[in-house]
């Protein structure tokens, strides 16, 4: 069995979610009649303390979805320089918005309500106009960063001001509340539209959703549909959301100690370095050496999958199918790699 932490996003369902799964009550969502997505997008809206929630398939989707609600064509919308939005959804919000992305540079993918001020131009005929901004809490590329919710509260606040709309990519928003026990409410209040994710760390096998007002979800249900998104007996999937919204929730405090024992026991190793403190289940961390890519490919053969993000770093995810005993050899089995490099 692979020791896979490339992502959280591997983990395959458990037998009792399957078990939910398969007895699943089912109806036709495009119809609006399937009484488990309609479950599951009321605890979802209920959770985020906002008027509406809604399935669709994917992360992307909903952070898309969101794009295309707050702007039109020829805007601007302003997000951090590693924002999953602009790097990993391969260019969607030029194609299916028509906007352009302009970038802050972030502190570990967060930035403050003065980099935002900073940021801002006047009106004038040259630019296109600013309308959205987005934040991503946890953010990936920042390390797993848990946005402190009163830097999160003044850049929405400074957003509002101008006039912006404000979208938060909460893909990994369950583990950022979890870390600091803050809900998940508190930080969706700050944000006009919210983003989860239900495919990461909480196990399921598919699917996200968008939360904002109703108003807001009933346009992007238009738009999910315009994008091939509007699935029928979407319950049978549904059901393994609210399984892991009620089940496996609590238990990313797991994965966030797991994060914590393979960053101590990377730091044993020679030239091993670790930039970023680990706040929750993301580690990322450099060897040292070039040569990245021949690391992963030799702990490949001896049964651990890690993802290198750079010529000399690599990023390894905790998750649900990752124990300790797992964190403990993958250790010994970096550790060996990157020594014979020697
Ligand atoms: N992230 C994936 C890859 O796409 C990089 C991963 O392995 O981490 N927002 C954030 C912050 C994400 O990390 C991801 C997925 C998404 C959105 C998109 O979710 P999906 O894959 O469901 O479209």
């Amino acid at each position: 069995m692979m020791i896979d932490l490339r992502s959280d996003t591997v983990t395959r369902p458990t037998d009792a979610m399957r078990q939910a799964m398969a007895h699943a009550e089912v109806g036709d969502d495009v119809f609006g009649e399937d009484p488990t997505v309609n479950a599951l997008e009321e605890m979802t809206a209920s959770l985020l303390g906002k008027e509406a929630a809604m399935f669709v398939p994917s992360g992307t989707m909903a952070n898309q979805l969101a794009v295309r609600l707050h702007t039109q064509g020829g805007d601007e919308v302003l997000l951090e320089a590693g924002a999953h939005v602009l790097g990993n959804e391969a260019g969607a919000a030029a194609v299916l918005s028509g906007v352009t992305c302009r970038t802050i540079a972030g502190r570990r993918g967060i930035f403050t309500a003065d980099d935002l001020l900073a940021a801002l131009r006047p009106p004038n005929v040259h630019h296109p106009p600013t309308r959205l901004v987005c934040v991503e809490n946890t953010h990936n590329v920042g390390g797993g960063s848990v946005w402190p919710i009163e830097t999160l509260a003044q850049l929405s606040q400074a957003a509002k001001s101008r006039g912006l709309a404000f979208h938060m990519d909460g893909a990994r928003l369950w583990n950022a509340s979890v870390a600091t026990g803050i809900l998940e409410r508190d930080y969706a209040g700050h944000c006009d539209t919210v983003s989860v994710c239900y495919s990461k760390g909480l196990g399921a096998p598919v699917g996200s959703a968008l939360a904002g007002p109703r108003e807001a979800i009933n346009r992007a249900r238009r738009f999910r549909k315009m994008l091939g998104g509007g699935m029928r007996q979407a319950g049978i999937l549904a059901a393994g959301a609210l399984y892991a919204l009620n089940h496996h929730r609590q238990r990313l405090k797991d994965d966030h100690a797991n994060a914590r024992l393979l960053a101590e026991g990377l730091l044993q190793i020679p030239r091993v370095s670790i930039d970023d403190p680990i706040e929750t289940n993301i580690v990322r961390f450099r060897i040292g050496s070039n040569r990245a890519a021949e690391v992963a490919q030799t702990l490949k053969q001896r049964g651990v999958l890690i993802l290198p993000v750079g010529p000399d770093r690599f990023r390894a995810v905790t998750h649900l199918m990752i124990s300790p005993a797992d964190i403990r050899a993958a250790v010994q089995a970096i550790q060996s790699a990157v020594c014979e490099l020697d």
